[in-house]
């Protein structure tokens, strides 16, 4: 148990410095030491960033689920694995234990076996955070089907393309979810996306919600009679290490989503070892993430992380706001949580509320405080630590990304001491740099750049699926030798990260991240629209929020500006989904462009912020007039 388990920041330095100086060594340590295997490794280590390929644990062979599940099974069988705490505070919690998850994902497995899911087969699962949801994860793990998860807040439009992109032919959803006091068609939503998706044969449908849905003759069936009928035990399929394990998509600054493909030995050796530490878990713990398993963070850090420690995982369907401000911290008493994972988004919500919300609730049972998502601004910051945490529990920023797997810059909670709005220090074995525009190495402290990582870790995403292209190009071109993560970032004095943003077309949104161009391409699609281009601009709850700048075609000029507004935004919520919507539209003649034809977005991002005062030099433009109109009319 060496160094499993980091306890003071000499041991974290110490252990640091031997992870970076001999990570094959390190990791091989730990993944020896902390996992069951069905036959070791003949390499620890491969890689070529060049290529890229990399390569962890090559020649081992192994089931995720085998040391997520079974190896708990006698220490831990009746021990609550995944506490489900439903949308209705009045509708029952449950718990399943681990022998309990067991069984429910090998019925699981086994129904997707009796369907024709193979070993290296796609399955998609569009699914609310209800237990099913978990455990579809693992049934396609356990059986070597690579799982696809779409957000359930996901449109039809962006279900289809993904479901397309990686040909998957099963789909698991269910009649509907509950969000606060609404409830969502889901399988609506399925059935749309379908019409585009000749290749999907088979539905499987949970009932969450009594809902009145169309089953679909010979594709559709209901989930739950099939499971009742499926055997108990389902023999894991014996993976090679760098087998993929999922697919999970991401915003790219193209249309096309990038499909993250993850395998299976380093992320599960990464995320296991990320969650003890980050989290400083223990035996008994109650540990909840508050995020949705349609992204990375749930994935990591919800699923596989927690349960490959035995841990107690909440698994929440509802959201922050009902049925009250009040919810997070009734669950936080109710279940006695330890550990909580949020995101600034969601603490900037709640801050606007009144203190009652949270004063009436019994939080001494929290441990450890975490964010995820986008920068923590230091006010939100503050207010977490001060009304949450009461000042006793250490905030730990987590920086990293769908494309990493697992945390890669964050404070060890009661080891490295926190500063608000700073991600700290890099997690063992993360090896940052700091680069210039020229593509060379900003050394020493003070200093801010753009964020690479020069060394791989286990838990990298290995391609994207079906285009080996896109992520080298995206990644691993602009510096030599790196790893690109898009961000900026800053190293102060004492070494600690900051990081400053995205330095791309992606701008995160409540936590999400949305690509530019998607969102332009379905402006466009509007009849009346010529061209557009989105920014963000700050927002106090969502940090960023979007502003569009839209150009008419001519016979658009003459419509309802109010109206095209609202049918824009109507557009965007099918194509991508309501998160993706528009703050603020302004219609303008004409866009900054540079010579090249190249959109001028940081003249635009200015605009929006109302900052105005330094707009650089505008003069080289095509079209230097178009700034003043934007400036004079813009909302
Ligand atoms: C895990 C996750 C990745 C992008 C990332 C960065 C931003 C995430 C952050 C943070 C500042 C933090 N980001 N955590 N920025 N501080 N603690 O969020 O993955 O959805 O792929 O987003 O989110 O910009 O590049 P993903």
């Amino acid at each position: 148990m060496s160094n499993y388990h980091i306890k003071h920041l000499e041991e974290y330095y110490q252990v640091y410095r031997k992870s970076v100086r001999n990570p094959e060594a390190f990791w091989e340590e730990i993944a020896e030491e902390h996992f069951v295997w069905r036959k070791k490794w003949d390499n620890v280590l491969s890689w070529d960033f060049s290529k890229p390929e990399i390569k962890w644990f090559e020649g081992a062979k192994l089931n995720i689920t085998e040391n997520c599940i079974d190896r708990h099974l006698p220490t831990r069988g009746e021990k609550t694995a995944i506490l489900f705490e439903p949308n209705d505070p009045n509708e029952e919690a449950q718990h399943i234990t681990y022998r309990q998850l067991h069984e429910r994902v090998c019925r699981m497995a086994n129904v997707l076996k009796d369907h024709g899911v193979k070993k290296g087969d796609r399955v998609c699962i569009y699914l609310p955070m209800i237990p099913e949801l978990a455990i579809s994860l693992l049934a396609c793990a356990r059986i070597g089907a690579i799982h696809s998860v779409v957000f359930a807040g996901f449109s039809s439009n962006a279900l289809a393309t993904r479901i397309n992109d990686s040909d998957c032919k099963v789909v698991l959803t269910s009649d509907g979810s509950y969000r606060g006091s609404k409830t969502i068609d889901l399988k609506g939503l399925v059935d749309k996306a379908l019409e585009e998706c000749p290749g999907v044969h088979t539905v499987l449908v949970t009932n969450r919600i009594n809902g009145k849905v169309e089953m679909k003759e010979g594709r559709d069936k209901w989930l739950q009679p099939l499971l009742d009928e499926a055997y108990a035990d389902c023999v894991a399929e014996i993976m090679n290490a760098e087998d993929p394990l999922f697919i999970l998509y991401t915003s790219g600054s193209t249309g096309r989503p990038k499909g993250m493909v993850h395998t299976t030995a380093g992320y599960m050796v990464y995320t296991a070892y990320t969650f003890k530490n980050t989290f400083q878990y223990r035996e008994e713990d109650v540990y909840w993430c508050t995020a949705d398993i349609g992204w990375i963070t749930g994935h990591s850090y919800i699923v596989y992380g927690p349960l490959a420690n035995g841990a107690t995982t909440v698994m929440f369907e509802g959201v922050p706001s009902y049925p009250d401000f009040g919810r997070f911290w009734q669950v936080v008493q109710k279940h006695k949580v330890n550990q909580f994972y949020t995101a600034p988004t969601a603490i900037r919500a709640l801050a606007k509320e009144n203190l009652e919300f949270i004063d009436k609730y019994d939080l001494s049972s929290l441990k450890v405080l975490g964010s995820v998502g986008e920068p923590i601004n230091e006010e939100a910051w503050h207010w977490y630590n001060n009304n949450v945490g009461k000042k006793m529990s250490p905030i730990v920023d987590t920086w990293w990304q769908t494309e990493t797997g697992g945390i890669m810059i964050t404070p060890i909670p009661y080891v490295t001491p926190t500063t608000p709005t700073y991600a700290t220090l890099p997690f063992i074995g993360i090896q940052p740099a700091l680069m210039d525009e020229e593509g060379k190495e900003i050394k020493g402290n003070q200093v801010s750049g753009r964020l690479c990582i020069k060394f791989p870790w286990p838990s990298i995403a290995r391609t994207i699926w079906g285009d080996h292209d896109r992520y080298r190009d995206t990644y691993f071109s602009a510096y030599k030798n790196m790893y690109f993560t898009g961000d900026g970032a800053l190293r102060d004095a004492v070494g600690y990260y900051r990081i400053t943003g995205r330095v791309d077309d992606v701008i995160i949104v409540s936590g999400h991240n949305l690509g530019t161009a998607p969102i332009e391409d379905s402006i466009n699609e509007h009849p009346a629209v010529a061209e557009s281009a989105i920014v963000g601009f700050p927002h106090d709850i969502k940090g960023n929020a979007l502003y569009g700048y839209v150009i008419l075609k001519e016979f658009g000029e003459t419509r309802d500006r109010e109206n095209l507004r609202k049918e824009i935004n109507q557009q965007i919520t099918e194509h991508i989904g309501p998160i993706a919507k528009l703050d603020k539209i302004q219609f303008v003649t004409g866009l900054p462009k540079t010579r090249s034809g190249k959109i001028m977005r940081r003249i635009l991002r200015k605009i929006a912020s109302k900052d105005i005062s330094n707009l650089g030099d505008t003069s080289t433009l095509l079209n230097p007039e178009v700034v003043e109109e934007i400036i004079e009319n813009s909302l």
